[in-house]
């Protein structure tokens, strides 16, 4: 100890070295500083730690810009969620297997390093799917969880699950609890999972990447959490269209006529519907008739 350094600046220096992130690392390094000795005889070490702050400053801004930039290559679709998590919560399995994206998949920690895009085919739609890297290292996008619409929390523990929320507080995006690796419980340790999960009162689902069990179901609750239906037109004497419509609940039938018709509603001469919101198959309905999903519209013009 050449410099005679005080016994808190070693503290420091230690907390320093086993900093994860670049931004503990800087906070450590400036106590690092302050408790730096003051002589003549320590002016190199002094110089050194100033030289290793402006480096790590000159670090973090530029993995902000970097963040900046890789999140204006991101347009968001209409129905998108995001997937938060801690490291090797299997994250990128679940968008592997949902999506056609194809992430790195690996036992070692902070595998992913940049938000990955993918689209998840849903009876009919696509739905946008953003792996963010782990809640916990210096790469996660929280600016991605302002602006989604359903937020995929990924525990593989009930404890982190709390953390998790309470992070993703001010994220106005609906909050599903994935509850991953259930292949490896025990039947009896998944029910008390599944009791727990409800006595919290989460929205969850329990599934394992792997064996792929209740993946489908997944896939179901992230459609139902947008708040959307689908409705599905028709000419007269024609196939339903392939592609529905994705409309907020509540939508009456007016709104589909205007999307359809523009200004010339007024050449519909009869609106016939099938499905949950029909009394019977091809029931005659008015514009004000309110639409479920799966319906399915006609309109005859003459
Ligand atoms: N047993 C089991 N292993 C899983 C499951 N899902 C993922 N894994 C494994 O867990 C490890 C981590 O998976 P990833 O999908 O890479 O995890 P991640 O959350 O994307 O991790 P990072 O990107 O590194 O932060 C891999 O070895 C996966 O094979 C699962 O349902 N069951
Ligand atoms: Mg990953």
């Amino acid at each position: 100890m050449p410099v005679n350094a005080h016994p808190e600046y070693l503290a420091a220096e230690k907390e320093y070295l086993k900093a994860q992130t670049l931004e503990e690392k800087m906070e450590k390094l400036k106590r690092m500083i302050s408790l730096a000795p003051k002589h003549k005889g320590a002016e190199n070490l002094r110089a050194d730690l100033k030289r290793r702050l402006k480096k790590l400053q000159e670090q973090i801004e530029k993995n902000k810009k970097a963040k900046r930039s890789s999140r204006q290559g991101i347009k968001k679709e209409e129905l998108q969620a995001v997937i938060v998590g801690h490291t090797n919560s299997g994250k990128s399995s679940i968008l592997a297997t949902l999506t056609n994206a194809k992430p790195k998949i690996s036992e070692t920690c902070f595998t992913t390093q940049s938000p990955i895009i993918g689209m998840m085919p849903y009876e009919g739609v696509q739905i946008q799917l953003i792996e963010n890297p782990a809640i916990e290292s210096e790469n996660y996008d929280k600016g991605l969880t302002h602006t989604t619409d359903t937020i995929l929390v990924v525990a593989t523990e009930i404890q982190e699950i709390p953390e998790i929320l309470h992070n993703l507080k001010s994220s106005p995006a609906k909050k599903l609890v994935v509850f991953n690796k259930i292949d490896l419980y025990t039947e009896n340790e998944k029910r008390k999972i599944r009791s727990t999960l409800q006595s919290k009162r989460y929205d969850y689902i329990i599934i394992s990447a792997k064996t792929l069990e209740g993946v489908e179901e997944l896939k179901e609750k992230i459609f139902k959490s947008f708040g959307k239906i689908r409705v599905y037109t028709k000419e007269p004497g024609k196939e339903k269209s392939e592609k529905p419509f994705v409309l907020p609940k509540g939508t009456k039938i007016k709104e589909i006529a205007k999307r359809i018709f523009k200004q010339k509603t007024g050449n519909i001469k009869k609106i016939k519907i099938w499905g949950p919101s029909s009394k019977f198959p091809g029931q005659e309905v008015g514009m004000d008739h309110e639409l479920q999903d799966l319906d399915v519209v006609e309109f005859r013009t003459k």
